[in-house]
């Protein structure tokens, strides 16, 4: 079972060390394909069409995606659209506290809503979605 994660990188990066902490939970049962996210050092190396390409690829070999959005962004949103459109399920975590999820996600019912008020509370949702998987 793999996990594509998805995390907000040119929206911001202000939430990349609890990217980091989620990636590093999943990737105790499953592997995750897109690590980078939650790289502190991340540094854009390569084109945007290549990153385009590997990613549809890696969100289509995906079992899930699971998507932290309390950060907006547009290259999550987009991902969230195609993995819907690609039958993946799709888990939508977000801090309530810190932000209002766009209605075209929240008013969305294909996706599964994950609203948050503190970070712990994250790790046993993420051990029921896997669990569901396995
Ligand atoms: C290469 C090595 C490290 O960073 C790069 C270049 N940037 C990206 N690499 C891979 N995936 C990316 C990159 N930029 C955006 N994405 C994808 O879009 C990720 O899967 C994120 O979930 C999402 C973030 O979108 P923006 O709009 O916040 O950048």
């Amino acid at each position: 079972m793999k996990v594509y994660f998805a995390g907000s990188i040119r929206g911001g990066r202000s939430d990349a060390a609890l990217y980091h902490r989620i990636i590093e939970y999943i990737k105790k049962t499953a592997p995750v394909l897109t690590e980078h996210v939650g790289n502190m050092d991340l540094q854009e190396m390569t084109t945007p069409e290549e990153i385009y390409a590997q990613d549809m690829a890696w969100l289509r070999e995906s079992d899930v995606l699971i998507a932290e959005c309390t950060n907006p962004s547009l290259g999550v949103g987009y991902e969230l659209a195609a993995g819907e459109k690609l039958g993946k399920p799709c888990h939508i975590f977000y801090d309530r506290n810190r932000t209002v999820l766009s209605a075209m996600l929240s008013g969305d019912p294909y996706f599964i809503l994950h609203p948050y008020e503190k970070e712990e509370e994250i790790y046993p949702q993420i051990d029921e979605i896997l669990a569901s998987l396995r």
